[in-house]
């Protein structure tokens, strides 16, 4: 299992959450998304995750990733 943490700008209430949490919970692999609207975060936890699809989802749901967050 691995775990991704990203920080995403522009996210600001709970429809901004359930968008990303729609699109990244569709790419292959993940079983978790938990959005972090205070931190800007968005964790992602799964198997065999492909950084650049979830990055591609968070985009495509309309929000920009910043970084990826060390943890
Ligand atoms: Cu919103």
């Amino acid at each position: 299992m691995n775990r991704i943490d990203y920080r995403v700008t522009g996210m600001s209430c709970g429809h901004c959450a359930a968008a990303i949490k729609k699109q990244v919970t569709a790419v292959g692999g993940v079983t978790l998304v938990d959005v972090h609207l205070e931190r800007q975060t968005v964790r992602v936890e799964g198997s065999g995750l492909d950084d650049a699809l979830l990055r591609a989802a968070i985009e495509e749901a309309g929000y920009q990733v910043a970084q990826t967050v060390d943890t």
